[in-house]
């Protein structure tokens, strides 16, 4: 069975996406020899790219990526985090959430991704003394320690989506640069803090304050005192937004030391490189900030679309802000193989849309000849995820993908491969497939 899968996508020796269809179909091969119970994730070979593009590699995710070119998914061995989240790189400590393990209302913690770009700064032994820096263009430079901030300021709570800005920068035909998310460079926690915009208030913001610029205490890769791991910043309006937060607390935890304790930014709906870790400082400019991570074709997109795997004209680029509308499926997980005779799957996901709302999230069985709309749960808060439903009807035993796609309210939908490549994979929210077996 799972042999007729495979030979239907194998390419040739030197695809590399031939040689991850062979270990997908050797490691399936063992798990449906286990007899794998109902539910069981068997590594069937993920939906396979061909079905809506031999150009693109999309649906060997979850087995696609850098990770896995040395032989499947590496597991995470962090202190608090699930082993079973899969590094993407481990210099700086990257690793994402598998899709299916994105299928908690509020995610946790333990299985909530990473994104380092330098060193993980050394844990803070006095939390409450973290200082915090409002300076550039303020009337009143503050210094504040959290304790301070506290106290000042009324503390919001919000569930939100954070999503790192590549997310899905696998689905990218011919590879764009940097870590090979799928669709788990996501996650949507409880936030509490205090929202930025009272604080930059409270410094006084002058008239020639355009743009924050964000800094914090990790060091650099290299460990070059005169680097930054990462300096990005956003427009005012954007941090002035009530949902922008300085955070203090994950899920009503301290917030912790991997998430960018004790301290730290969380600016919902645009690329997560904006929600600053181990934040000391944000200085307001009078222009677009140019730290790192702000220039050339970082978190930069082509103002007109480029021929996948192109030269740049990086002055034809401008800075990533909303995220696209995305949907996941979270149950069941890529390569379920379920009882013989069953008719009914049901469906469980999550959807979110950067700045906008999701309007809508259909699934289909047919590589989509056909669509079925799935029922959302409401949202708590503006910038949460819409966790949504739906039943898969299965007309027989064998072979099915389940492909699901949300809408956003100005009514994009996500396309079926990821589109308008650039340099560094940007906006890949290609439809997301499952793989499911019945019999
Ligand atoms: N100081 C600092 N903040 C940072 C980063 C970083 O490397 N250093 N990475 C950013 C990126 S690219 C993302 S996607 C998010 C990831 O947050 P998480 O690791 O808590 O999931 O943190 C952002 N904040
Ligand atoms: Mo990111």
């Amino acid at each position: 069975m799972s042999q007729n899968i495979s030979s239907d996508h194998v390419h040739t020796e030197n695809d590399q996406s031939a040689g991850i269809s062979r270990r997908s179909l050797l490691s399936g091969a063992s798990m449906l020899g286990l007899g794998a119970a109902a539910g069981a994730a068997a590594s069937l070979p993920g939906p396979m790219n061909s079905l809506v593009s031999p150009a693109a590699a999309q649906g060997a995710a979850p087995s696609s990526g850098a990770a896995q070119a040395q032989g499947g998914p590496q597991a995470l061995d962090y202190p608090g985090k699930d082993k079973a989240l899969s590094v993407l790189g481990e210099r700086p400590l990257v690793a994402e959430t598998p899709e299916h393990m994105l299928d908690d209302d509020t995610t946790p913690i333990s299985k909530f991704f990473i994104r380092n770009n330098g060193q993980i700064p050394e844990p803070t032994t006095d939390p409450e003394a973290w200082k915090l820096t409002i300076d550039g263009e303020v009337n009143n430079r503050l210094e504040l320690t959290l304790a301070e901030l506290k106290f000042r300021f009324q503390p919001k709570t919000f569930r939100m989506v954070l999503e790192c800005g590549g997310n899905g920068r696998s689905f990218f035909q011919p590879q764009a640069r940097g870590n090979q998310w799928t669709n788990g460079g996501a996650g949507c926690a409880e936030w509490t803090g205090i929202p930025l915009g009272e604080v930059l208030q409270a410094a006084g913001l002058n008239q020639n304050a355009k743009y924050t610029a964000h800094y914090g205490a990790d060091p650099h890769l290299s460990g070059d005192p005169s680097m930054e791991a990462l300096s990005r910043g956003m427009p005012i309006a954007k941090a002035m937004e009530p949902h922008s937060l300085i955070v203090y607390a994950m899920n009503g935890e301290p917030l912790p030391d991997i998430h960018g304790g004790p301290l730290r930014l969380v600016i919902p709906g645009w690329p997560g490189s904006l929600s600053h870790k181990w934040l000391t400082r944000i200085t307001l400019r009078d222009r677009e900030h140019d730290g790192q991570g702000m220039t050339g074709t970082s978190y930069r997109v082509p103002n007109k679309p480029m021929v996948p795997g192109g030269k740049a004209d990086e002055k034809d680029f401008r800075i990533l802000e909303s995220m696209p509308v995305r949907s996941i499926i979270t149950n069941p997980t890529n390569g379920t193989r379920l009882p013989a005779g069953t008719r009914e799957v049901t469906l469980r996901g999550a959807a979110w849309a950067g700045d906008l709302t999701v309007s809508r999230v259909d699934v289909s069985t047919d590589a989509g000849q056909t669509w079925t709309q799935a029922t959302l749960a409401p949202t708590r808060n503006r910038y949460d995820w819409n966790r949504w439903t739906a039943t898969a009807m299965l007309p027989s035993d064998g072979y099915y993908e389940i492909w699901t796609r949300a809408t956003d309210s100005n009514g994009k939908v996500q396309p079926p491969v990821a589109a308008s490549w650039n340099p560094q994979g940007y906006g890949g929210n290609a439809m997301h497939r499952v793989a499911v077996l019945v019999g």
